[in-house]
């Protein structure tokens, strides 16, 4: 999968409008209820990562999960990254117990 280019990614972003670009990754922090709800979405998203073979950096800091992409083999962002983004984005938005604001916007 190709390499986005600067105009690319910032077309992308607004389909992810919680993530921010950092660096060579996007990154989002999804807040929820407590540790046990962080540690079942984390679970989940591994589940995923792992079927699409395409796995965040993860950070858990009790209630608060940070999730980042970014595709390696090409040293930057590509759509697999946005894809997953957005499949991740739904998931908490499922969650009863994320503590996300529902904006309406993008989700
Ligand atoms: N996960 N986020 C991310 N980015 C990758 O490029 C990637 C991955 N998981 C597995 C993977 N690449 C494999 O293709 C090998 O690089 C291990």
């Amino acid at each position: 999968m190709e390499k986005l280019a600067r105009t690319e990614i910032i077309e992308s972003l607004k389909s992810v409008p919680l993530w921010t670009k950092r660096g060579g990754r996007i990154c989002r922090t999804f807040e929820f209820a407590d540790f046990v709800h962080s540690i079942k979405f984390v679970i989940a998203v591994g589940k995923v990562a792992e079927k699409a073979w395409h796995h965040p950096d993860i950070d858990i800091r009790w209630n608060k999960v940070t999730l980042c992409l970014s595709t390696h083999d090409v040293g930057g962002l590509t759509e697999r990254d946005f894809k997953l983004a957005r499949e991740f984005d739904l998931m908490a938005g499922a969650s009863a117990l994320s503590k996300t604001p529902r904006t309406g916007k993008g989700q």
